[in-house]
């Protein structure tokens, strides 16, 4: 039979038929995806061939796993070499950003959109607790809409708390297979819970954040909508090691900057000193933007350490 990875906890998965009858199941032998080298062989979000191990039980055995459209990936900050898979097979995610309690950092977010971007995963960035922002994070969040919905991305307001913007980003989930992803706080969970108001998933409150140590959703877990479409629940990403990108590829998971790598004058152009360069010619006419090219050089230096 075939099924569907709901939630992983380790050596278990929770799985679901095209039914919808729920199993847990685990992996007999051992099976290797994709030529990529991760902690965990399954995730949530991939299709799995399972036999009956025990009906009375509704246990299955894993015996194979489909073919992904795509998943996404962290490596961890310590060791760049261990990839987790954070979910497969979706349609989009949904960067979840705060500009206070935590503040969310527009480096962080380059960092999800280029990941999102070299895994072909088309994102969207919603700011929640918008309740909590006074003018000046309000100036902020026009600012950096203008930077992103330049470049293509769409930029949702939401505060969960005061149900403002929630409807809309409801609407963007609709028969699609979403991830939500962010830093930890950020709302993910609640967001969740009120959209399935019976989950009554675990939240916790972030009054005294410290931005560290606190992860309230410990695995990740996918919920069927009832309007259609499918939402997956993350553990907080503190820091976001990017994978496998190499510095030549980096320009071209920036949207605007991939239109223009044709007009650099040299084709390996790495768009820091060379002259007649389409990259730079475009920050100082402003059609790149200076935070956007910022992130570039710091994820470029990034790339440049690991390496070594
Ligand atoms: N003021 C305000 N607080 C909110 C809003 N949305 C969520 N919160 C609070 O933020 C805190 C953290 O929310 P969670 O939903 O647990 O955050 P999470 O993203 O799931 O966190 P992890 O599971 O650790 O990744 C909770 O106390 C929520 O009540 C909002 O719109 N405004
Ligand atoms: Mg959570
Ligand atoms: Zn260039």
């Amino acid at each position: 039979m075939m099924a569907t990875v709901y939630k992983s906890t380790g050596s278990w998965y929770v799985v679901q038929d095209a039914e919808g009858n729920v199993f847990n199941a685990r992996i007999k032998g051992k099976f290797k995806i994709d030529n990529i080298t991760s902690t965990n062989p399954i995730a949530v979000g991939d299709v799995v061939l399972a036999d009956m191990e025990n009906e009375l039980e509704h246990t299955l055995t894993i015996t194979d796993i489909a073919p992904r459209k795509n998943y996404i990936t962290r490596s961890s900050p310590h060791n760049r070499n261990q990839h987790h898979i954070i979910a497969a097979n979706l349609d989009q995610s949904l960067l979840f950003a705060t500009l206070r309690e935590p503040k969310t950092s527009l480096g962080f977010i380059d960092r999800f959109l280029i990941t999102s971007e070299a895994y072909h995963v088309p994102s969207i960035i919603v700011f929640n607790k918008s309740d909590l922002y006074q003018q000046k994070e309000q100036e902020q969040l026009l600012e950096i809409r203008e930077i992103y919905e330049a470049i293509g991305y769409k930029v949702q307001g939401m505060s969960i708390e005061k149900n403002e913007g929630v409807e809309e980003v409801k609407l963007l989930l609709k028969d699609k297979t979403t991830l939500l992803s962010g830093h930890s706080g950020v709302g993910k969970s609640s967001f969740i819970n009120i959209v399935f108001p019976e989950l009554k998933l675990r939240t916790q409150d972030v009054s005294g954040w410290s931005g560290k140590g606190l992860h309230t959703t410990t695995f990740a877990e996918m919920f069927n909508l009832d309007f259609g479409g499918r939402v997956i629940d993350t553990p907080g990403i503190r820091e976001l090691g990017l994978v496998d990108i190499s510095k030549q590829e980096l320009s071209h998971y920036f949207p605007e900057m991939r239109k223009l790598l044709n007009d650099c004058q040299f084709n390996n152009c790495m768009h820091i000193n060379e002259t007649r360069c389409a990259i730079k010619d475009a920050v100082s006419a402003g059609t790149i933007h200076p935070e956007r090219y910022y992130s570039y050089l710091n994820i470029l230096e990034s790339i440049t350490k690991k390496a070594y």
